[in-house]
């Protein structure tokens, strides 16, 4: 038997792509705590990563694919999910996607179809999960997204993913009104920002983490095992009366008006 605090739990892992993935350091932090865990992968290209970290955990650690734009994937993740496990006990949402060309140019160039990708994988997926989640959430639970500052405040080039991180905080809320009766919190850590694959692509993202190191109360952002041990934190008895928030795990950076 493990022990520690998520000993005897059942997690969900959406958004692990590689070592660096904020999902990874979540999902160490929850294994270190005692949790078993189940994870998804985008697709072929990601599987071979996924085998091998998962295999860091231990002997039988289960992946399946789920690209989470695809209901179908959504429903076929959840039948292999109930072949190891009739509960689950908390659900991680690490995943994020606008096309390139959206965070490049001024956000009034955004495409209709860009605006529906960004918000059908960086938002949507999220009510799309906790709707398969809740029959399996039955002695309550905590569904974790991941979120970013552009939600709230304009981060030059982050556009139309700043749009859609406001309506992933917003979609928080409502499914934590919705499955509050059930015991089932939901939230999103707002992370400072993170070098991992999806921020590496981003042109200025080194100038911008140097800004964090001037202007942030800690003098600088976060890191992986910070965001892990928040994970642990919301997934825990601890946060049983925490729900629908938005907590900034950023160096203090939220707070600064000037
Ligand atoms: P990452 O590239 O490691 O993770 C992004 C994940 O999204 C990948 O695993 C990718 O496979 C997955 N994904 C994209 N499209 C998908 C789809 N259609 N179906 C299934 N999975 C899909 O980068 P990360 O920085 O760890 O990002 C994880 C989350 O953290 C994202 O929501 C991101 O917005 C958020 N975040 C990142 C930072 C940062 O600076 N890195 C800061 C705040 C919030
Ligand atoms: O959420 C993110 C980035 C998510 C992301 C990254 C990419 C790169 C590759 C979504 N879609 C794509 N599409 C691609 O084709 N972050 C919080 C990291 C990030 O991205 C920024 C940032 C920060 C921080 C973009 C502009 C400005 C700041």
């Amino acid at each position: 038997m493990s022990t520690g605090t998520l000993a005897g739990k059942t997690g969900l892992v959406f958004g692990v792509a590689n070592k660096r993935s904020i999902a990874w350091g979540i999902a160490q932090a929850w294994a270190a705590a005692g949790a078993k865990l189940i994870f998804s992968y985008q697709g072929e290209r990601i599987k071979d990563n996924v085998e091998e970290l998962t295999g860091e955990l231990g002997q039988d650690v289960p992946f399946y694919p789920c690209d989470v734009s695809r209901d179908e994937e959504i429903t076929e993740f959840f039948k292999s999910v109930r072949n190891h496990t009739d509960r689950v006990d908390f659900v991680l949402h690490s995943v994020a996607f606008a096309p390139k060309e959206a965070l490049e140019d001024q956000f009034v160039t955004t495409s209709r179809e860009a605006f529906r990708i960004a918000h059908d994988i960086s938002a949507y997926s999220l009510v799309a999960l906790a709707r398969e989640a809740e029959p399996l959430m039955t002695q309550g639970g905590s569904i974790i997204a991941m979120s970013y500052y552009g939600a709230a405040k304009v981060i030059p080039r982050y556009n139309v993913m700043g749009v859609a991180k406001a309506s992933l905080e917003a979609s928080t809320r409502y499914l934590a009104y919705d499955l509050g009766k059930k015991k089932i919190r939901v939230n999103c850590i707002s992370a400072g920002p993170v070098n991992t694959l999806a921020a590496r692509g981003i042109a200025g993202f080194n100038q911008m983490m140097k800004h964090y190191t001037e202007r942030a109360p800690l003098g600088r952002s976060c890191t992986t095992e910070e965001l892990g041990a928040m994970g642990v934190f919301l997934a825990s008895d601890g946060a049983a009366s925490i729900t629908g928030q938005t907590l900034y795990v950023d160096g203090g950076y939220e707070i600064i008006g000037m």
